[in-house]
């Protein structure tokens, strides 16, 4: 009877038609869903962190008002992901207790300090600029929940792509020490950027099941190609250089040339042994730790609600 309903399910995937979160899947299809829903809702969580250790020093009340906007819409991007993810039948504490305990991986992107306001510059134009690149497939991706969540938080990232690149742009045309600061930004976050997509697919575990079930519709070397063809002429028009010698445009092939991915500091990050790892999860633990005391004040204001009706 399972074989049956395999071949229903994969007849489902072959006609494009969304999987719902009753219908019937295959186990490994609702597993490797929670993971990559799941880690992709952690790194929007996490992710708040590098960007919000700048608010309070943002340098206008415009700049101040757009990033705090840009890291709630991250809060929500967040939530809804762990509800597309709740579809799939696993609790939200336990996914929390996940990525508290460090069992669950986020973007390795978000291990890297911010040290400077042309940071958050950077973020916004490299790595929403990469969140775009990969989340625009996913928004045709094959689990209902998850591609209606991409289609929302995709219109939200393109506005932090935007405000990323404006701050970029009036620091390029800034003073000379303010087109450094943009420059320095670049070459620390070009290359953590470009390893937001994963390892090559031939060194990737999970792409080709997940090319399979449709729930990547493009490989993590596509995506990268695409990010750097995108980016590229952007830092021209900026004014400021990639940090890649290696970096020039193929004419027959069409697309750029680029160097190798020091893949050894890639997975030291994803191990967990980045510049920020141990400060970012801590952060998380804390906010958790710290948060007992609301969690445990609306349940007991649910119940008394819940006792009166009763009454
Ligand atoms: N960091 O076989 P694959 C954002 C792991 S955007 C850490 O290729 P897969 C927006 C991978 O989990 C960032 N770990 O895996 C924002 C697997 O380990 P596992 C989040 C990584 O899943 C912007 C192993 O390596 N976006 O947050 C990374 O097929 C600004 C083998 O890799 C998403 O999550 C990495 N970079 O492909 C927020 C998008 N790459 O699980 C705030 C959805 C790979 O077996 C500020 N996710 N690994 O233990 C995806 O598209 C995929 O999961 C990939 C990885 C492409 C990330």
């Amino acid at each position: 009877q399972i074989r049956n309903l395999e071949e229903i399910f994969e007849q489902r995937i072959a006609r494009d038609e969304k999987i719902e979160p009753k219908d019937w899947m295959p186990e490994k299809y609702r597993q490797t869903h929670i993971r990559q829903i799941s880690q992709h809702a952690h790194s929007e969580i996490v992710g708040m962190l590098p960007e919000g250790n700048w608010i309070s020093r943002a340098p206008s009340l415009r700049r101040k008002v757009a990033l705090l906007a840009k890291v709630q819409d991250e809060a929500g991007h967040g939530l809804y992901l762990y509800s597309a993810c709740e579809t799939l039948g696993i609790s939200r504490n336990e996914l929390y207790d996940q990525l508290h305990s460090g069992k669950a991986k986020y973007s390795s992107i978000f291990n890297y300090p911010t040290i400077t306001w042309a940071d958050i510059g950077a973020i916004g134009w490299l790595v929403d600029g990469a969140a775009i690149i990969n989340q625009v497939p996913l928004c045709n991706t094959s689990y209902g929940p998850y591609a209606r969540a991409m289609i929302r938080v995709c219109k939200e990232e393109s506005f932090h792509q935007r405000q990323g690149y404006e701050i970029m742009m009036t620091l390029c045309k800034g003073t000379p020490e303010q087109k450094e600061m943009a420059q320095d930004a670049l070459n620390r976050w070009w290359w953590p950027s470009m390893m937001m997509f994963g390892p090559t697919d031939d060194m990737s575990t999970h792409t080709e099941q997940s090319m399979k079930w449709k729930l990547k519709r493009k490989t993590n070397d596509e995506l990268r190609q695409q990010f750097v063809d995108q980016t590229a002429p952007q830092a021209d028009l900026l004014g400021i250089t990639i940090p890649d010698p290696e970096l020039e445009w193929n004419e027959e092939k069409g697309h750029y040339d680029f160097g190798e991915i020091d893949w050894d500091e890639f997975w030291q990050v994803v191990k967990g042994h980045g510049p920020c790892n141990k400060e970012r999860l801590s952060a998380r633990v804390n906010a958790w730790e710290e948060g007992e005391w609301v969690r445990d004040a609306a349940m007991a204001y649910a119940k008394k609600q819940q006792d009166k009706k009763l009454q």
